[in-house]
């Protein structure tokens, strides 16, 4: 395996570094030195033509890596660097994301489909673990490319928005008798509502950026919701809602849509499979690809939550999901698109209260225009919430 065209831009997306933005804790960027150390020790065949920094997540390093294999010709890979200030035991996620991969490739070959599209494929290293850990101590994984299928930042048809919510809704059909127990809990409390409430009020407190002063209404927006971050805590404590294995992390960038049948193919980014609630997955997916804008949108007139996407990703969800949801479930979709939404906006200002560290920043005050959005959206789910709640009714069997 040979090094091919060397890549400038490989230095990580993280891209602004701690000195400009006066942030803390925020992680070291991925170095050369270790980006090949890490493809020197996974088990990948050919020499290597290109190397290059790809796709939008917020959280890993990835990297799109070709191989040329002779006769085979081109091979591409996905290399990752795991955040491990986000995930702390990268050893258990893996864990987590093998036994998934498995399960689900067993249940696509019954199916009759292709296990090597239809989920991720972990490759080993060459060790045969499947991570790598560096010089500097940090995790590597490698995924088998997801080969002629793409992941949108926002939604550009319709169709695409319909076909990730069958893809998720089926995600969570199909792991509905997975061993739950056998889980890890990757990131302890991920979307435990009430806890990342306490957590801001924290950030605030300490302000170790002096950054409060100057969102001072965002602050007061989140005190004034804290019921919408008790809701399903409550719901749950008193039995009304079950938990399933879920994704959690359910964005539209996270399904890989096929480029010629525009069928979505696979689920994507497993860090976060636990146990969590459906009503989650299906808010985490309208807050992202019901808006009528993107994520760190910075003209606020330009976001709002879309009536016919919801309509739309709700048509699919519960498709996909293949009538398993309980009434209750169904009549508190409405509610999993504020709280998640909420949520996100709330963890957005922590972050940029706290400097920065959590969600990987391209420019200044880039978690704030995120966190304004979400609550833009927020405010416009309050307006629209009666329309929502008969969308959700029609499809009610
Ligand atoms: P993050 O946790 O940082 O969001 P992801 O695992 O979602 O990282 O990867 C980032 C992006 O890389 C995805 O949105 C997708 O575009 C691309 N990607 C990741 N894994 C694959 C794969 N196996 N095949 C094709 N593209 C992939
Ligand atoms: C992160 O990893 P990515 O970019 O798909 C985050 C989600 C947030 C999202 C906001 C592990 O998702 O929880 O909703 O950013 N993932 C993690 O865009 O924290
Ligand atoms: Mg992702």
């Amino acid at each position: 395996t040979g090094r091919g065209s060397g890549n400038p831009g490989a230095q990580g997306r993280g891209g602004i570094s701690t000195e400009i933005m006066g942030g803390q804790i925020e992680m070291a960027r991925v170095n050369q030195v270790q980006i090949d150390e890490a493809i020197a020790n996974f088990q990948y065949e050919g020499i290597l033509v290109e190397e290059r920094p790809y796709g939008n997540g917020h959280i890993n390093d990835t990297f799109l890596l070709t191989f040329e294999i002779a006769e085979m010709g081109r091979i591409k890979v996905i290399l990752q660097r795991m955040n491990k200030e986000v995930f702390t035991n990268p050893v258990e996620l893996m864990e987590n994301v093998i036994g998934v991969t498995s399960y689900l490739r067993k249940k696509i070959i019954e199916n009759g489909g292709d296990p090597d599209r239809e989920t991720l494929n972990v490759i080993p290293a060459v060790d045969g673990k499947p991570y790598f850990i560096d010089y500097k101590g940090e995790y590597w994984r490698s995924y088998k490319f997801v080969t002629d299928a793409s992941s949108y930042d926002q939604v550009e048809k319709p169709e695409d928005f319909y076909q990730s919510a069958y893809a998720f809704g089926n995600f969570q059909r199909l792991l509905a008798d997975y061993p739950a127990d056998s889980l890890h809990e990757t990131i302890k409390g991920f979307h435990d509502t009430k806890a990342r409430f306490e957590t801001f009020k924290r950030a605030v407190e300490a302000d170790v950026c002096g950054r409060a002063k100057y969102v001072q209404d965002e602050i007061q927006f989140v005190l004034d919701h804290e019921d919408v971050a008790n809701v399903f805590g409550e719901l749950l404590a008193k039995g009304e809602i079950p938990l399933r294995v879920t994704h959690n992390d359910t964005k539209l960038n996270n399904v890989m849509i096929d480029n010629l049948t525009g069928k979505g193919i696979c689920v994507i980014d497993l860090d976060t499979v636990m146990p969590g609630l459906a009503m989650h997955d299906f808010g985490d997916s309208i807050r992202f690809g019901a808006s009528t804008a993107a994520e760190d949108e910075q003209d606020l007139s330009k976001v709002s939550c879309d009536m016919d996407l919801f309509d739309t990703y709700v048509k699919g969800y519960l498709e996909g999901c293949g009538g398993k949801l309980t009434n209750k479930e169904v009549e508190l979709l409405p509610m999993g698109a504020k709280v998640m939404t909420f949520e996100c906006g709330m963890r957005f200002l922590t972050d940029y209260l706290e400097g920065d560290h959590y969600f990987k920043i391209h420019r200044e005050n880039h978690n704030l225009d995120r966190c304004r959005t979400q609550f833009t959206l927020v405010k416009d789910m309050e307006k629209k919430w009666d329309t929502m709640r008969e969308i959700v009714k029609k499809y009610q069997k």
